[in-house]
């Protein structure tokens, strides 16, 4: 499969990790979509509307055959089946999936802005990024993805709560 993408995963409802696991197999058991990598698990405050539960977050790499907008679709769709609700922007959910990076291109569509927008401000992004390729560039930004964290003030609100161990794909959510 020639395309490879970044995808975040946060829940702040219900069985977070729960939610997480269940997100990543299906993402896995979609014929046109691979989980070659995922970060270890983090427990943050909540940043933005800070009046709810702390998330659980964390990112997985895959490659695919789907194109950017047919990832996103299918990110949707998993998002909904999971119990899913837009009741508030950045309000509490049980499963938020979004597209960090696909390949190195800069995507700006009606639906889908690719670097995410917020990426590079956000500790509980980047640090489960860095986890799994420490050297991550942006095709948008000239420095490394690590220069970001220099200037975030939310990186205490972001700990590990499950660790990875291994290089197993799935050692994470089967232990
Ligand atoms: N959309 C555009 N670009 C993308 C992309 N790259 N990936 C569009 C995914 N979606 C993208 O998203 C709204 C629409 O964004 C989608 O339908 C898609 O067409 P949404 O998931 O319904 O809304 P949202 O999640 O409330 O908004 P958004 O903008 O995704 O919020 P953020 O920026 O993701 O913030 N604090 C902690 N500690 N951990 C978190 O995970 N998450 C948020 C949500 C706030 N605070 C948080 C966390
Ligand atoms: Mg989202």
């Amino acid at each position: 499969m020639e395309n490879k993408a970044y995808i975040a995963l946060g829940s702040n409802l219900g069985d977070r990790f729960g939610y997480l696991v269940q997100a990543i197999l299906l993402l896995g058991s979609n014929e046109e979509i691979s989980v070659v990598n995922t970060s270890s698990v983090y427990e943050t405050d909540p940043v933005g509307y800070t009046d709810q539960n702390q998330f659980l977050n964390m990112a997985i790499q895959v490659e695919t055959s789907l194109g950017p907008v047919e990832l996103l679709d299918t990110c949707l769709e998993i998002e909904l089946k999971l119990g899913r609700k837009r009741e508030m922007k950045w309000g509490p959910r049980t499963l938020d999936l979004d597209i960090l990076l696909y390949n190195h291109e800069n995507i700006e569509t009606e639906k889908l802005t690719v670097p995410h927008p917020r990426m590079s401000e956000r500790a509980f992004v980047i640090l489960p990024l860095l986890e799994m390729d420490p050297n991550l560039k942006l095709p948008n930004m000239a420095e490394p993805l690590k220069k970001c964290l220099l200037s975030i003030p939310d990186r205490e609100g972001v700990r590990i709560w499950k660790q990875k161990n291994g290089e197993d794909v799935f050692a994470l959510i089967e232990s």
